[in-house]
């Protein structure tokens, strides 16, 4: 098989190209990024000079690139991780999300329908059922949960997210959509909070906790969200939507007491910052179609989980530090110098 993976220098897409490369000698990676300041090319050195897989710089919403791309390659399989994936930053300025999140899927799927495709995946998120209340633990997300967004980001993932079913009913397009709670694990860029805190901590600085730390997370670690992707191209039906979860529901503060318990550090530092406007309170994923239709279940809990990541963050200080060295300093500044 011949497998476009858009986005593959980037947290998740990056975990999944390492994944495939290495379980599947006999199929052909091709990873297509525009390479943000998301993008990395060294979470890809393990595996550039591998046969099976090949590189592309190339923006998903230019229509004439990717249809060029597509005449030349005919890949089976469209895998779209590409996003901009920031709930703050799409709330300091939404208009490349839209630009990539939605107008970019629709110019693969278009490039899809043009050269036809054995399956087309969309990468999408939990955050498009928007939150659950924390008073209520017995609610969890299904597939049938109606959409109801919060931030930009997550309204232009769901944009995104009908647009595939559109194509699916319209033309019949071969699409899967799978809808995933928060990934954490190598390779994560430290404007996330895991990644952050690590960094934070490592640099002898305190973790900005937004608002009381109450809001609660669903946490999977990103090797079972790649595995549960690659059932789902293989195994799963088209047409169908599936929610990936592992039931490991935490709130932030107790995941920054965590990532503080295992870095050796005391409470003394948390910072607590002003809340995120418009924040989710709680995301709780229902698993069970997953499970029961492909037998997926997440293998690593969240305390193995957790110290994997904080392993691989101490043994990989030069691919963080070179992150946080650059641009990322503005940012940083402007997002909690006095927040
Ligand atoms: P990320 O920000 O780490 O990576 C995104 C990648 O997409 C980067 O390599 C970037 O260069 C690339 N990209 C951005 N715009 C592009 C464009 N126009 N053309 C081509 N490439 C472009 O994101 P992530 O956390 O790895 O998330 C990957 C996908 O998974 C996203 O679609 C996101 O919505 C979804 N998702 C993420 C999580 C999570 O917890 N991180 C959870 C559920 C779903
Ligand atoms: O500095 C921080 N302090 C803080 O308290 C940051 C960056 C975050 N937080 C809180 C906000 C959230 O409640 O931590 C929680 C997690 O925040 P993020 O890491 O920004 O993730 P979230 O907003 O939950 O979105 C993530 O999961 C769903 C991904 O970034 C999305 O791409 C994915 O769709």
């Amino acid at each position: 098989m011949k497998i476009i993976v858009t986005g593959g220098a980037g947290f998740i897409g990056g975990n999944f190209c390492h994944y495939m490369v290495n379980t599947y000698p006999e199929d052909s990676i091709i990873c297509v990024d525009k390479l943000t300041y998301a993008g990395n090319m060294e979470t890809l050195a393990p595996i550039m000079e591998k046969d099976n897989f090949t590189f592309y710089k190339t923006d998903i919403a230019d229509r004439t690139a990717i249809f060029e791309l597509f005449q030349k390659e005919h890949p089976d399989v469209v895998v779209n991780f590409a996003a901009e994936s920031h709930v703050d930053r799409s709330i300091l300025d939404p208009a490349v999300f839209l630009r990539t999140n939605i107008l970019g899927t629709g110019v693969l799927l278009d490039a899809c329908r043009e050269y036809g495709i054995k399956r087309y995946h969309q990468v999408s998120t939990d955050e498009v059922y928007g939150d659950l209340p924390l008073d209520r633990p017995d609610l969890f997300f299904t597939e049938e949960t109606p959409l109801h967004t919060s931030s930009p980001y997550s309204a232009s993932k769901a944009s995104a997210d009908l647009l595939v079913l559109a194509y699916v009913r319209t033309y019949k397009l071969p699409c899967t959509i799978s809808r995933c709670s928060n990934n954490y694990g190598p390779y994560h860029f430290p404007e996330k909070f895991i990644p952050l805190m690590i960094a934070n901590v490592l640099n002898g600085k305190k973790i900005p906790v937004y608002g009381k730390g109450e809001n609660v997370r669903d946490w999977l670690f990103v090797e079972d969200h790649c595995i549960a992707i690659d059932q789902i191209i293989r195994k799963g039906t088209a047409g169908e939507i599936y929610n990936i979860g592992g039931h490991n529901e935490r709130t932030n503060l107790e995941v920054a007491k965590t990532v503080l318990h295992e870095l050796g550090k005391g409470e003394d530092f948390i910072e607590y910052v002003t809340d995120r406007p418009g924040h989710d309170r709680r995301y709780a994923i229902d698993p069970a179609k997953i499970h029961r239709e492909l037998g997926w279940l997440p293998k690593t809990p969240f305390e193995e989980g957790i110290k994997k990541t904080i392993a691989w963050y101490l043994e990989n200080r030069g691919w963080w530090e070179n992150i946080i060295s650059g641009e990322y300093q503005n940012y940083y500044e402007t997002m909690y110098h006095n927040r």
